[in-house]
């Protein structure tokens, strides 16, 4: 039995090559929802949907998000319709007071659907309105997880990690902003003070998650601090981390990260933006996979192996070497 954790794009790359190791029966992912956001009224969960996706055969899988080849008419008439009235693009949060009223689970990450500053694509806004008419309907955000799980075809099991509403919030010289801000509306650009998860000392780790966290854990390639850090936050996470083998992939080759801000995010939180920053972000690993052409240095027991991802193939031999790590500790 294996447990990977996920945020967006690292791990479900590495995800496409695990059936190369392990039985997609005896695996589960445990997926970060700090990324999630309130958009006009609409409840998205970007992490566990490029999952369900990617399960499904449906995920776009240039971009790592939403339904390949969807269409966005609505998404662009939203645009025209602000254009129209004279209404301001850009994200726009709901006010203080609205941030908080109403569906617990999306608090402190409310916008307006004005002018749409996320790009939904028509089908993928369907999944959308389903989730957040059965979050109304009373269902938890594990309930309907596991519903669109099942009904796109998930030979795995897929668990967000809370219930609960934790927002990625970076703190910039400017103010602070989602992640959802900093990284689409402002392309990572802003210079990050600080990353706070607001809400995680209040969350609890889903149903599911911490029999999950029992069984060997695989953190895969992604951002250790905006995808893997929400997770940490929750208390009894990193308890369980501390009690059962962990294996971490690096997401950086040397001091570079393959995508994404996560250098920058790990030197705002005082990491090493690197593969041996990892012993800090991860103190409970047991192993680490990393590059043949890296020289990080550890304490614990490392696989090299190539562990640049650009097709199944090249996720197959990661996950093949994840598997002789697990095994050079187990
Ligand atoms: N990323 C973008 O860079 N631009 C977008 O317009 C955008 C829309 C979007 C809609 C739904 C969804 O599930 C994901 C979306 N993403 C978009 C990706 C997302 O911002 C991040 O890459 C993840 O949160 C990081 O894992």
């Amino acid at each position: 039995m294996v447990t990977f954790l996920s945020g967006g794009t690292g791990t479900p790359k590495l995800l496409d090559g695990a059936a190369a190791a392990f039985s997609p029966d005896d695996t589960t992912v445990i997926a970060n929802t700090g990324d999630d956001i309130e958009l006009g009224g609409l409840f998205i969960c970007p992490d566990v949907d490029t999952l369900v996706f990617q399960g499904g055969g449906l995920l776009d899988r240039d971009r790592w998000w939403g339904i390949e080849g969807d269409t966005t008419r609505t998404h662009d008439a939203l645009t025209d319709i602000a254009n129209a009235v004279g209404l301001q693009g850009g994200p726009q949060y709901l006010p203080d007071d609205r941030q908080t009223e109403g569906r617990d689970i999306a608090r402190w990450r409310r916008f307006s659907g004005v002018a749409e500053f996320m790009e939904i694509g028509d089908r993928d806004r369907a999944v959308h309105v389903t989730r957040t008419s059965l979050l109304d309907q009373g269902e938890t955000l594990a309930e309907v997880t596991e519903r669109l799980a099942s009904g796109f075809g998930l030979t795995i099991d897929l668990l967000p990690m809370t219930n609960d509403p934790v927002a990625s919030l970076i703190h910039t010289p400017d103010g602070m902003m989602h992640f959802q801000e900093f990284w689409v509306a402002h392309g990572g650009e802003p210079t990050v003070e600080n990353v706070e998860f607001r809400g995680s000392s209040k969350a609890e780790p889903a149903p599911g998650v911490l029999d999950a966290l029992d069984d060997t854990v695989v953190i895969g390639p992604s951002n250790p601090v905006t995808s893997i850090g929400p997770m940490l936050s929750i208390p009894g996470f990193g308890a369980a981390l501390n009690d059962t083998t962990v294996v971490a992939v690096s997401p950086f080759l040397g001091d570079e990260a393959f995508s994404g801000p996560a250098g920058k995010l790990m030197q705002a939180v005082n990491a090493e933006p690197s593969t041996e920053g990892l012993a800090t972000a991860y103190p409970f690993a047991d192993a680490f996979v990393v590059d043949e052409s890296d020289g990080a240095d550890f304490d614990e027991p490392v696989e090299r192996t190539d562990i640049r991802i650009d097709d199944r193939t090249d996720a197959g031999r990661v996950c093949k070497a994840v598997a002789r790590a697990i095994e050079a500790v187990e």
